[in-house]
């Protein structure tokens, strides 16, 4: 997902030591993190921590640029002023994520435009849910409910994350998803309570977003080949599996406050551990999405182009005025000093 450039070493920020010199910053690197130190954009890291960091933050932000497709689609379709401007105000949140998430990215001495063309591109991965389609207004109530809700389960840990700048990216941005969760639950609440048709939309909605909501925690953790390491580097600090079973605890029991059936038929509460026991998601589907193989992978990746393509005026405009503050800036800067240079008695 990340650049050449950056499997290498930066030597402004990992100067090749000696071998001696190396193992000390490391083992202070490490001691750091054991103590629940922060980890600052200019303090010495592991290549290896850089780089994971890059990959999981900018997948995370391409997600947040790319789950505004499925719901921006009902934007237009809302059934009154009210859910548009929830809506709409939920979309524009996820963009803001986007934005904070490529911010934090970028700390690590990586670019926007390389994050961003790897995206266009097809090199870096995207959370596999937002390949789904949003068939009907439900599908709205049940991403909040139970994307959002899974986002959250995942999320709130990362506001611990070893690193300082995606910790304070994400505090900010738990705050907003627990608002979301709660708008797509309260969708889900009034379809549930309303007629026969619209129960019946509210469950088809659950039928089909309830295993990619699943899918979402990654794959089992003996399959996931960053999480040892992550864990122990303290960027995650739960497993995929433990995140995934403490979603289920959480989100079974709301089903059933909303008369909802979970499409599982393993799904049983076990008295003695006190979690809930739930079939396996269909794995081959998630390997599908994640090649590119999704419902609407191709759908979203070429949106996202055309967007990308439609937005370079705005990125030229942009350019330009900030070449042209810099100028002025340059300009009144030397007239500044020339007059102090002149009160001072210097030629
Ligand atoms: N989809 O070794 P692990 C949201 C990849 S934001 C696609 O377990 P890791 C808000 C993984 O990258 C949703 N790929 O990886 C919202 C790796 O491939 P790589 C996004 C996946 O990083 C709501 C390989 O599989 N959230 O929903 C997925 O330790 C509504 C092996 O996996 C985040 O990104 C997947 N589901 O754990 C927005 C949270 N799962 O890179 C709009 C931050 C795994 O080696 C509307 N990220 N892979 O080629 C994380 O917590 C972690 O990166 C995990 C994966 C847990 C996603």
């Amino acid at each position: 997902m990340y650049s050449q450039a950056l499997d290498e070493r930066d030597p402004r920020r990992d100067p090749a030591p000696a071998d001696a010199a190396d193992a000390s910053r490391v083992l202070r690197f490490d001691e750091r993190v054991a103590a629940e130190e922060k980890i600052e954009p200019n303090d010495w890291m592991p290549s290896a921590y850089r780089k994971t960091l890059v990959r999981q933050i900018s997948q995370h932000a391409h997600s947040e640029i790319i789950g505004m497709q499925p719901e921006g689609n009902w934007i237009t379709r809302a059934p009154s002023l009210r859910r548009k401007a929830v809506l709409l105000a939920k979309v524009q949140d996820e963009a803001g994520h986007g934005l904070y998430l490529y911010a934090a990215a970028e700390t690590l001495g990586v670019t926007r435009e390389e994050l961003v063309d790897q995206l266009l591109d097809g090199r870096a991965k995207y959370s596999s849910i937002f390949n789904y389609p949003t068939l009907t207004w439900a599908d709205i109530g049940a991403i909040g409910w139970l994307v959002d809700g899974a986002a959250i389960m995942n999320q709130i840990p990362l506001c611990r994350c070893s690193y300082g700048p995606y910790a304070r990216a994400m505090v900010r941005i738990c705050k907003e998803e627990s608002f979301h969760q709660r708008q797509g639950f309260e969708i889900m609440l009034t379809l549930s309570r309303g007629t026969e048709a619209q129960k019946a939309m509210a469950q088809d909605a659950l039928d089909r977003w309830w295993w990619p909501a699943l899918m979402m925690f990654g794959p089992h953790d003996s399959d996931s080949t960053h999480s040892e390491q992550s864990m122990a580097w303290k960027i995650k600090r739960f497993s995929n599996d433990e995140l995934r079973q403490k979603f289920v605890d959480v989100t079974v029991p709301q089903a059933e406050f909303l008369g909802l059936r979970v499409p599982d038929d393993e799904l049983r509460y076990d008295e003695t551990t006190g979690h809930y026991v739930f079939g396996e998601p269909d794995w081959s589907e998630f390997a599908a999405v994640l090649r590119g193989e999704g419902p609407c992978n191709a759908q979203r990746l070429a949106h996202r182009r055309r967007a990308h393509d439609d937005g370079a005026w705005v990125r030229e405009a942009a350019e330009a005025y900030a070449a042209k503050r810099a100028a002025t800036t340059v300009d009144h800067g030397q007239t500044h000093g020339t007059r102090q240079r002149v009160a001072q008695g210097s030629p």
